[in-house]
């Protein structure tokens, strides 16, 4: 076949996305292996999540010290996060920074969406064509598109009539939006919505939220940066410190309890909660005890605890009794931390509408109307999440050999290795893809784990010759496998969430990330790769080199 002569450029690799991810791949493939890159990003700026999640409130729940990158001492020595948890302009400035400091712009090209990429057989080369008639073609496609980036807005009648104001949390306007004085409603109580709400009530006249499922949250404890905790205990400790978060569980520097909820007194039990409630965020789920993930008795305990807490919080009893959580177990949807959520409910301009008991119906020229009445509003909020993990993916024509779109390799769930490779789509990375534990951690640590092990990858190929690398269809069943056994006796299995495709109607229900924690996830890469990347089918392409002999049965 001909090359298309539309083609204007051909490069080492396109990467798909200025986050954490595109940026973070862009800095290593250029510096480290001298590879020639282009990124296409659709934003006018570099951040990706951070880019487009402007709501109010809008924040990381992971503490800022580790929420960052780790491959530069002097960056990790040289950044100040003002708070405890990063705030996403904060959060914006700061890849803004690491743009300028590394000069990552000059191989990003933004204001582009990817719309296609092919994989050409004849020439072992992705053709990638853009919304903006780039037509360029590279021998790797890596995607750094985030796992929750593609917005999930409800089908709800009557939308296009509205005649004030909607958003979606997760494309913000860049502009501020005004609430004061504003009558406002709020869909959806996931994690955007509880930090959203406590702030637009400050501001609203009025504000409804909309509940659907009613959650289980922990206080955050929110608060400026400890400095002396990171000048005297974190700076000089960077390199311990990233050690253990490489190799633990969920990417946090941090000791998981290995005590059993059922082996103390109700006293002992209680105590533990409180003091775990007391100092905030994700400490109460790994910090407690070990058995509230996989022992439905444990859960109990400490689905108990929270309930007894939202009734302690919330003054009036029947408000309360609406957002206790009775359906789903405690860290069975993603854990949620949150500043002055559930307070909130006790100001007289905010209402709890249940969604559940009474859902909506339509959208009107003037607002919401649910089985049981009609409310007015000048602005709706749309904090109804994602189709995660697999929804950027398939927004593209992605095609891999034979023309096959990964939407249908794709149409039982997501198939993968390692959340990093599909099979019979050669040469094309994914960091933090499903299959890889990207949204149960803290994601820098999970996508730097990717990061480094593509470009070793990628060293590899070349030092041996090799011109293509693709996973083979065994391992890559076996590994699917392996992630729903992995998450079979979690507490992820008994919720609806979008860690199973459940909030999206008509999606497969397949739990996509990998539960089985991101030090035994690394530990499994590297051995794969020690052996010559195993499961791996390697080939010398079109370019006639060596055909190296790993995995042959793969
Ligand atoms: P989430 O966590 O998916 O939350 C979405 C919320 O919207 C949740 O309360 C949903 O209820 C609700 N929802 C979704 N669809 C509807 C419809 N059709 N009607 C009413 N309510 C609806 O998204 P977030 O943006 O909060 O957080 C996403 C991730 O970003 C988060 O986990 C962090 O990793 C960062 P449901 O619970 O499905 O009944």
């Amino acid at each position: 076949m001909a090359a298309d002569p539309r083609t204007t450029t051909d490069f080492d690799a396109v990467i798909i996305g200025a986050g954490f991810a595109g940026l973070g791949m862009l800095r290593q493939l250029r510096e480290e292996l001298g590879m020639s890159i282009q990124v296409y990003e659709t934003g006018s700026g570099v951040g990706g999540t951070w880019y487009w999640n402007r709501y109010p409130g809008a924040r990381c729940d992971s503490e800022s010290y580790v929420y960052c990158f780790s491959f530069s001492k002097e960056l990790l020595q040289d950044w100040n996060w003002s708070g405890k948890y990063p705030e996403q302009p904060e959060i914006l400035s700061y890849l803004n920074h690491v743009a300028d400091r590394f000069d990552l712009r000059r191989n990003i090209q933004f204001d582009t969406r990817v719309t296609s990429a092919k994989f050409l057989e004849d020439t072992n080369r992705w053709l990638i064509e853009t919304d903006q008639g780039d037509c360029v073609t590279a021998r790797f496609l890596i995607t750094g598109i985030g796992c929750i980036s593609t917005g999930n807005i409800p089908d709800i009648p009557g939308l296009d009539s509205f005649e004030g104001d909607w958003h979606h949390t997760g494309s913000w306007p860049h502009e501020k939006v005004d609430f004061v004085g504003k009558r406002v409603a709020v869909i959806g109580t996931g994690s955007s919505g509880i930090q959203a709400i406590p702030v637009i009530a400050k501001q609203a006249k009025r504000l409804s939220v909309f509940q659907r499922t009613p959650q289980y949250s922990i206080p955050a404890r929110h608060e400026t940066v400890d400095r002396r905790f990171i000048e005297e205990d974190v700076k000089p400790n960077y390199d311990e410190i990233w050690e253990k978060a490489r190799w633990s569980r969920s990417g946090f520097p941090v000791e998981f309890s290995q005590r059993s909820a059922l082996d103390v007194t109700e006293e002992e039990r209680l105590e533990i909660y409180e003091t775990h409630w007391a100092k905030g965020g994700f400490g109460f789920l790994h910090g407690t005890f070990a058995d509230i993930r996989t022992d439905i008795r444990a859960n109990d305990t400490v689905a108990e605890f929270v309930r007894s807490k939202i009734r302690e919080i919330v003054d009036d009893p029947g408000t309360a009794e609406k957002l206790v959580p009775m359906d789903h177990p405690y860290g069975s949807k993603r854990a949620l931390i949150d500043t002055n959520y559930f307070e909130t409910y006790n100001r007289w301009n905010v209402e709890l509408v249940d969604i559940r008991r009474s859902p909506i119906r339509e959208i009107t020229p003037k607002g919401i109307r649910t089985g049981d009445e009609e409310f007015e509003f000048d602005i709706i909020v749309f904090a109804t999440g994602y189709d995660a993990m697999t929804g950027s993916f398939l927004k593209m024509d992605i095609r891999g050999r034979n023309d096959l779109p990964l939407k249908e390799k794709w149409s039982e769930g997501p198939k993968t290795y390692l959340g990093l490779q599909v099979s019979g789509f050669p040469n094309m990375f994914m960091i933090t893809g499903p299959g890889s534990p990207s949204v149960l951690c803290n994601m820098p640590v999970a996508i730097e784990q990717h990061i480094e092990w593509i470009s070793e990858f990628i060293e590899f190929l070349d030092e041996n010759g090799i011109e293509t690398a693709e996973a083979g269809i065994n391992y890559e069943s076996a590994w699917v496998s392996h992630v729903n056994e992995v998450a079979e006796p979690t507490m992820f299995m008994l919720a609806n969430s979008w860690y199973l495709g459940a909030n999206i109607p008509g999606k497969p229900r397949v739990f996509m990330p990998y539960a089985g924690g991101l030090g035994t996830y690394r530990e499994k890469c590297n051995e794969i790769a020690d052996n010559g990347y195993e499961g791996f089918i390697l080939g010398s392409g079109s370019r006639r080199r060596p055909v190296a002999t790993s995995a042959r049965e793969a």
